[in-house]
Parts: structure tokens; C-alpha cells; sequence
């Protein structure tokens, strides 16, 4: 039914490339907003899926659904992620080859939901035994742990994604998934000490209070309420609508069983999980010196008890730090604002640690345990965090949307790529398109020695003498002339009393972002000690004696995440690629809202447009010769019902018969190529009435005269 179904379609068109001459972004828009009020909120540029937030439960993820979908070829069916999750597939299995789906668009489009949804495909349609049922079950439950300490409510999206996530599913020879593995990259830790309004701490702390029961609670030392902690009500909206935390801690304590945590696993996590609001609540005051010290004994005395740290070292620890002084190591009380940096910085540290020992423990989980011989291809899931603006955008923004413009990098340089190389193999004479190459911007990021990482890095590795404003002169120094950067004029620093945040702007591929407080925590060297001696056996496995003795200079955050990042595209271009670009149709999470202006600056930054003009200039439609053949042999005498020279010849025939013009087509060397998309439906629609007349006049005569 190739085409079929695309030619029936009654609202808009079911591939862009199918739009009629023109490609204005206005009949773009239009067709997505017919679509999308019809509830149709997926739509294809050729074998890219374009999808569109519904904000509503639609239902087109059922069972039957996927089974619809399974083994079908990819236009026959209308666009969903489903077919994309079985192209790549069935491409897979019948060619033995790597994938990836890569699921890219802005914070709240919808990334994380498409990326469960093709998990779910896979664990529903893929073959299975009763040994790799667990498997299944497994893969699917990492994702409420993984969400649980790893999303976050946001101004933006209710379950937002504050870490990266690449996930392998592998399969096995007869296709069936026998394991996985995750990479997480950079979660949010700032999140864990700060909210902005009307945003909350990561979910796990409020599924805590409130699904805990009253012995564990207890035995945390933790009461009910949330507004009792100061690190889950700086937000102001401990309780969301939209989320039910009892619920979600239920199922996040199954998921614990099934992934094989251990009851001490979970004592543990959970004692680390309790101690960051705890230490949340340590207050300082200041003592006649002016140094600082704890208010009030209780919290400490939790948090040395869920730990397993000697309470006064704790305690030494969180109000001093060490300083060499004539080659001797001696204690410097801290004053309280310091004593409440070093205090946050160990929340953010240990909750950090945790959540990468956390992913750790479900890889171990995951590993095919099948036997290696059995796992012969992967199919990896990317879906990483969206672009972001906020208020204030910090480090983590800055990585954030410095991930994103690899990711568009990548899938520009990808598709182009696949498209120009094709019509080179074919022997296909080409005009490339022009198109926004964002490598401008990734460079000015992660140039060696001239981009911003390398800079930050040099201001961060010369501690004490390195400053804020040092920082943001070496930036004008060295990129200030970029067409992608901006500062603010350097005076207007200088007269601020303060400096503690440094302002520049980058113009990225998606909008314009000034960031601030481009800050680095260094957790203090007593307090990683404290914990490297921990009893607590999550923290000892975090946090190594052996990183203390390391002389080398150490690797920057930044620098960590921009080598994470780069070995990430490794992976992703040694492997097949899918792409699904997810739209966010309005700011208010509204089902049914389609707002024009913010879904053409989607349209316009994703490079939809691009996208499309570089399908259309091609030719939108490619079959190899036998599968043409096949098909639509029956359309013409010399070729019905058997044709026995070369396919290509038989196409040629074929296409001279149905009265294709010189312009309409070209013949590679192993595929015919159709400009333009009327050309194939014409021939499909005549294949459809030659079957419809069949069905009428099933008698050999009416056959023989057809
Ligand atoms: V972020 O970069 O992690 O902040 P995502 O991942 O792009 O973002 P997410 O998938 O979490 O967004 O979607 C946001 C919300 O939109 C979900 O919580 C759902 O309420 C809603 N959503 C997204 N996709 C669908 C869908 N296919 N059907 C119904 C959806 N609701
Ligand atoms: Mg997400």
C-alpha cells in the first residue's frame, strides 16, 4: 500500500515533501496546524519525523497500534514514532548494522515521552523468551528510577529532564533485546540547593515525604512535610497537579526490586537522599571571631548517623579548611558565607555522585547476561535535555545548550551528508542547499586554546588569582571580536559594587542567551576526605581516597562534559541514524494551543525548512529497481506478469509506458529516483484502481482486457 495511504490523506499532508510547489514556511505551518487541531501531531519530511505536543492522552500508543505497525513498510502506514522504531528495526536486523534515534526540540516538546514511547514498541513487538522477560522489564523500569533523581518540575516542562541520557538497546541475532546500557551526561546539580520560583528540587525528595512510610521516614529522621526543609521549598510549589508523587514513589520501589537493588542499596541511597535535606537545614551563625558555627547540633547528628562519618570531623569539616602554610597543613575556620557555599557544595557533590553511581548500578543490571556472542546490534536512544533560556542562566545552561548545538551539528552535517553521498553512489548529478552551518558556534565553545572551555578552563586552574571579571576580560581578549558573542561593556562591570556574576551572551542556533556565574565548586578538601571515609557504601564507591593524590591537573567540568560530548558523536556517527524533531506548540502546556510564533521559531532553528528544501531539490522519492518493478509491473504489458531481463530494464519499459517525462525522474545505478512526489501517486493511484476494478470483475475476461 506504499502511497497510498499519503494520497488518501484528508488533513494537510502526511510528508512535507508532498506540499505543493512551493516550501514557504507559511504552508510549513499550515499544514502542522491543520494536522495538530485533527489531533495528527506527527508528520514526516521524507524519513524524518516531525512531531508536535499533543498535551493530551491520544490513543495512538496502544497495543494494536504497534502491532499495526510492526513489520510494515515505512509509508505505508500514517507517521509515528512507531514506524520509525521499526524502520530502524527492521534495517537492523536485516542488515546487521548500528542505530541511533535521535530525538532533539526544546525543554518540554516532548523528547522524553517519544523516547519511552519507542522503548515501549520495542519491549511490546520485539521477540522474547521467558530469560530476557526480565530484560524487558528491566529496561523499562530504569526509566521512573532514572526520571525519579534525574527530572525535575521546571517553569517549562512538569517532568523536565535535568541530565542527558543515551541509551543502547542491544539485540540479539533473532532480535530480541537481550540488554542495554545508559551514558548520563552532566545532571543539574545546582537544582539540589537552589530552585527558581515556581520550579521544585528533583523528584525524588517529594516522592520520599510522601510515599515513605512512617518507619523509613523515621528512621531517616525525616517528617512528612516538605515546607520543612529548605532545600524543596524554594521554589514555593512543593505540590504539583500534574504529578502524583505517592504513585510515582510505588512504582519507583518496584522498579528498585526489579533492577536488583539490594536492601542495603537502598538503606544507603536513601541515607544519602535524607541527608541532603538535612544538611539543607544546617544553619550557620557566627561566633565572636567572626567564624562559623553551627546553630544547632540536630541535623548534623543525622546526617553523621545516615552517613557513617564521625560527627565532630563532620563537623570540623563543614566550618573549616585546610591551607598549606610554610609547607604545613594547618585548619582556617570559615566565615558563614563560606560555611554555607562548602555546605551546598556537598549537597550538590554527593546527590551528583550518587545519581552517576545510580546509572552505574543500573548498567550492571542491564548487561546482557545472555552471553556476549548473542548481543550483535544496537539500537541507541538519545534524548538529552532541550535547548533552554531561563531568567538566569548559569554553567549548566551554558553546557545545556552547547550539548544541543553539537546535536544540530551533527544531524546538519548527517543528513546532508547521507543525502549528497547517496546521489554520489547513484551517479546522481547534485546543487547542494544552503544551509546554516552552526560549526561556527561550536567552535567559538570548544575550540582548543581560543574557545570559551579552553579559556574557563586556564581562569579555573589558577585558583586565587582568578576571578569573575579576570574571566570575562580574557573572553573579550580572545573571542570578543566572534560574531556569536557578546558582553556587556566591560565598564558596566567595573562599576558593580559586587562581582560575583559575569555576564556574556552567546547568539546560539536556537536564540540568543546571556549567561551568568560562570562558577566552578570546588568541593573542599576536608570535606572530601570526610567522605571518602564514609561508612556509607554509595559514598565510599563515589568518592576515592586516590583522587587526592592525583598531582595531574585536574579536568574542569567543563572540560569533562565537552570530552563526554565529543566521544558521544563518536558513537552516534559510526551508527545509523534516525531523527524524530520534537515541536512544543505552546508556553502554557495547553492541549489543542497552537502558537504560531513560537512554533515557526522552532521551525526556523530546527532547519525544518532546510530539511525540506534539501528533500525537494533532491527527489523525494528513491526504490531500488527490482522493488519498483515489483510493484508496478502490473501497469504495463511488457512487464506483466514477469519480466526476465535486467530490473532496470524492465523499469524503463515500465516508466515509457506510464508517460514519465525526462524532468520527472533519474536513473542511478541501483535506484530509480522521483522528483517529485505527484509523479509516484499518479502511478500509485493507477495501481489502486487497476486493484479496485480487479476486486469488481474478479473473471478471467475482465483480466485478460485490463
Ligand atoms: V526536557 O528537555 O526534558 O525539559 P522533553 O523531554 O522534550 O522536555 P517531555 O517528553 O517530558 O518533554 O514532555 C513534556 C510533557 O508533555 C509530558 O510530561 C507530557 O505531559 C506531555 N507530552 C509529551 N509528549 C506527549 C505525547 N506524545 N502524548 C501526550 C505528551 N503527552
Ligand atoms: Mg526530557
Amino acid at each position: 500500500m506504499e502511497g497510498a495511504l499519503i494520497a488518501r490523506d484528508r488533513v494537510g499532508v502526511q510528508d512535507f515533501v508532498l506540499l505543493d510547489s512551493h516550501t514557504s514556511e507559511a504552508a510549513f505551518l499550515s499544514n502542522l496546524r491543520k494536522r495538530y487541531q485533527e489531533n495528527l501531531i506527527y508528520t514526516y519530511i521524507g524519513s524524518l519525523l516531525v512531531s508536535v505536543n499533543p498535551y493530551k492522552e491520544l490513543d495512538i500508543y496502544t497495543v494494536t497500534q504497534m502491532r499495526l505497525y510492526r513489520g510494515v513498510n515505512f509509508f505505508e502506514l500514517p507517521p509515528h514514532l512507531y514506524a520509525i522504531a521499526d524502520n530502524a528495526y527492521r534495517v537492523m536486523c536485516n542488515e546487521y548494522n548500528n542505530h541511533f534515534i535521535l530525538i532533539s526540540g526544546e525543554s518540554g516538546a516532548g523528547k522524553t515521552e517519544a523516547s519511552k514511547k519507542i522503548l515501549q514498541y520495542y519491549a511490546v513487538t520485539c521477540p522474547t523468551t521467558e530469560q530476557l522477560q526480565i530484560v524487558r522489564d528491566r529496561l523499562l523500569l530504569s526509566n521512573p528510577v532514572l526520571e525519579a533523581f534525574g527530572n525535575a518540575k521546571t517553569l517549562r516542562n512538569d517532568n523536565s529532564s535535568r541530565f542527558g541520557k543515551y541509551m543502547d538497546i542491544q539485540f540479539d541475532f533473532k532480535g530480541a533485546p537481550v540488554g542495554g546500557h545508559i551514558l548520563s551526561y552532566l545532571i543539574e546539580k545546582s537544582r539540589v540547593v537552589h530552585q527558581n520560583h515556581g520550579e521544585r528540587n528533583f523528584h525524588i525528595f517529594y516522592q520520599l515525604l510522601e510515599g515513605g512510610d512512617k518507619d523509613l521516614l523515621c528512621w531517616l529522621g525525616l517528617e512528612r512535610n516538605p515546607q520543612k526543609y529548605a532545600y524543596l521549598i524554594q521554589g514555593r510549589c512543593a505540590k504539583v497537579f500534574s504529578i502524583n508523587d505517592k504513585n510515582d514513589w510505588k512504582i519507583v520501589r518496584k522498579a528498585f526490586s526489579i533492577i536488583d537493588f539490594t536492601e542495603r542499596d537502598i538503606e544507603h541511597l536513601f541515607g544519602i537522599v535524607a541527608s541532603v535535606l538535612h544538611l539543607g537545614n544546617i544553619q550557620f551563625e557566627e561566633d565572636s571571631n567572626g567564624h562559623a558555627i553551627i546553630r544547632d547540633g540536630t541535623q548534623i547528628k543525622w546526617i553523621s548517623k545516615l552517613l557513617g562519618v564521625h560527627l565532630s570531623i563532620l563537623q570540623e569539616a563543614l566550618t573549616n579548611r585546610k591551607i598549606e602554610a610554610r609547607s604545613e597543613e594547618v585548619l582556617s575556620p570559615l566565615n558563614v558565607d563560606l560555611a554555607f557555599y562548602a555546605r551546598d557544595a556537598v549537597a550538590k557533590a554527593i546527590y551528583g555522585r550518587t545519581f552517576t553511581w545510580l546509572v552505574n548500578k543500573i548498567n550492571g543490571s542491564l548487561a546482557n547476561k545472555v552471553g556476549f556472542w548473542s548481543s550483535k546490534t544496537v539500537i541507541g536512544l538519545l534524548d538529552i535535555y532541550g535547548f533552554e533560556v531561563l531568567d538566569t542562566n548559569s554553567f549548566e545552561q551554558f553546557c545545556i545548550n552547547y550539548c544541543n548545538e553539537k546535536l544540530q551539528q551533527l544531524l546538519i552535517e548527517m543528513t546532508l551528508k547521507a543525502e549528497q553521498e547517496e546521489y554520489e553512489l547513484e551517479g546522481i548529478e547534485w546543487e547542494p542547499i544552503p544551509y546554516f552551518n552552526n560549526k561556527i558556534i561550536c567552535d567559538l565553545v570548544e575550540q582548543k586554546h581560543k574557545g570559551i572551555i579552553s579559556i574557563l578552563d586556564e581562569e579555573c586552574l589558577r585558583p586565587g588569582e582568578a576571578t569573575d571579571l579576570s574571566f570575562l576580560e580574557k573572553l573579550e581578549e580572545k573571542v570578543g571580536d566572534h560574531a556569536h558573542f557578546v558582553t556587556r561593556k566591560l565598564a558596566d562591570q567595573k562599576t558593580r559594587k559586587s562581582i560575583d556574576w559575569v555576564d556574556f551572551r552567546l547568539l546560539h542556533y536556537a536564540g540568543e542567551v546571556t549567561y551568568c556565574a560562570v562558577a566552578f565548586n570546588f568541593l573542599l578538601f576536608l570535606l572530601f576526605q570526610v567522605l571518602c571515609n564514609s561508612k556509607n557504601g554509595i559514598l565510599r564507591d563515589c568518592f576515592l581516597l586516590s583522587e587526592l593524590d592525583n598531582r595531574r591537573r585536574p579536568e574542569t567540568v567543563a572540560t569533562q562534559f565537552k570530552n563526554s560530548l565529543t566521544s558521544l558523536i563518536e558513537i552516534l556517527m559510526s551508527k545509523e541514524p534516525s531523527y524524530i524533531r520534537c515541536i512544543k506548540p505552546n508556553d502554557n502546556k495547553e492541549p489543542g494551543m497552537f502558537d504560531d510564533l513560537l512554533i515557526r521559531h522552532q521551525v526556523k532553528y530546527l532547519g525544518l525548512m532546510e530539511h525540506l528544501r534539501v528533500r525537494r531539490a533532491g527527489f523525494a522519492y528513491r526504490r531500488k529497481y527490482e522493488l519498483f518493478l515489483q510493484r508496478y509491473k502490473s501497469l504495463c504489458p511488457a512487464t506483466w506478469p514477469h519480466w526476465h531481463g535486467p530490473a532496470v530494464e524492465g523499469v524503463e519499459r515500465l516508466i515509457k509506458h506510464l508517460g514519465y517525462k525526462p524532468e520527472e525522474y533519474k536513473l542511478g545505478r541501483t535506484k530509480i529516483f522521483i522528483r517529485f512526489p505527484k509523479t509516484l501517486f499518479a502511478t500509485e493511484d493507477a495501481f489502486e484502481i487497476r486493484k479496485h476494478i480487479l476486486r469488481m470483475f474478479p473473471t478471467p475476461f475482465i483480466r485478460c482486457i485490463l
